[in-house]
């Protein structure tokens, strides 16, 4: 019996710092109710797909910055979302800005979640690879100020058994980082979902502005490819707030091939069915890591301790 999953990614275009919350949550459900017209049993929303994306501005006050996280989630400004997936019984992941109480302390994170087709959260992850910089840089055009607004995540790479196989989650700069992959690969992941906000202008290396594209589908066709698994990329596109941004949302499957696109640089649903029997097809060959990798021969250098130590 194939193990088909039918996966929507739902690309978002710019989310005005005016849009009031319902209206951002009436966009999403719009797609969700897309979705499942075409039969759906997955949907992967952005990275920060409640509110537009912060990092690009400095925010001095505290009590501005709270006014774009989010403490409780399902909570009273996200209920819809997930009482409209419960009742359409179809799972979704949802990126967001997490306040969490933590060790007695408030914490922030730019977080992610994988909820149920009965509309219970499975699991939770916490961005690690945080781009930019912690303080503004004056004289750019926008900032990236992620190390300043949020903490590195602490919760690893997990994988959970889901949607019948195995699922994973990075956000955004993850994606960049072949470790993210490759830890999610040695728990036999077999569809990990993301989102993204990626401006088409990097001021910190402007001559790749035209390879913005490239290397967005770069990094995750290869990081499919070499963990046998289907990647589910979802854009927040488009110009928001005076930052242009890159889309071309996808989905793409354990050979590496991208199997759909948007085209937009809206709000836009693409879907397809996902064969996750197709990605044992790279774990049990080319990508068997039991009968081909050999971490004890690579001599890796360990930053921290410079003692060789298999990843
Ligand atoms: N954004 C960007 C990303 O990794 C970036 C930062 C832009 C890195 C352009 C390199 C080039 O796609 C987030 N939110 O991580």
């Amino acid at each position: 019996m194939p193990r088909i999953l039918t996966v929507g990614v739902a690309q978002m275009g710019p989310i005005p710092r005016s849009q009031s919350r319902p209206e951002t949550l009436a966009r999403l459900i719009a797609m969700l109710e897309d979705a499942a017209r075409m039969g759906s049993d997955l949907v992967c929303f952005t990275e920060a797909a409640l509110t537009a994306f912060f990092p690009h501005w400095t925010i001095e006050a505290e009590q501005e910055l709270d006014t774009y996280f989010d403490a409780k989630v399902p909570g009273p400004s996200t209920q819809a979302l997930f009482d409209a997936a419960r009742r359409l019984r179809i799972g979704f992941h949802l990126g967001y800005a997490e306040i969490a109480i933590e060790d007695g302390r408030k914490r922030r994170f730019n977080t992610s979640i994988l909820v149920g087709k009965d509309g219970e959260i499975i699991g939770k992850y916490r961005k690690i690879h945080l781009p930019g910089y912690d303080a503004p840089r004056p004289g750019e055009p926008f900032q990236n100020l992620e190390k300043m607004y949020f903490e590195v995540g602490n919760l690893g790479f997990p994988v959970w058994n889901a949607f019948g196989g195995r699922i994973g989650m990075m956000i955004c700069n993850d994606r960049r980082w072949p470790e993210s992959y490759r830890v999610m690969g040695l728990q036999g992941v077999e569809l990990i979902l993301l989102g993204y906000n990626t401006p088409v202008h990097n001021p910190a290396m402007p001559e790749t502005d035209d390879l913005g594209n490239f290397h967005n589908h770069l990094v995750m066709q290869s990081g499919a490819y070499q963990n046998g698994t289907f990647v589910v990329a979802a854009a927040k596109c488009g110009v928001e707030e005076g930052v242009d941004q890159i889309g071309q949302s996808c989905i793409i499957a354990p050979s590496g091939e991208r199997i759909t696109q948007c085209s937009t640089l809206g709000d836009e649903l693409q879907v397809a069915r996902c064969d996750l029997d197709l990605c044992n097809s790279y774990k049990s060959s080319i990508f068997n890591f039991a009968k081909h990798r050999r971490p004890e021969h690579y001599g890796l250098i360990t930053e921290r301790t410079g003692a060789g130590a298999p990843l």
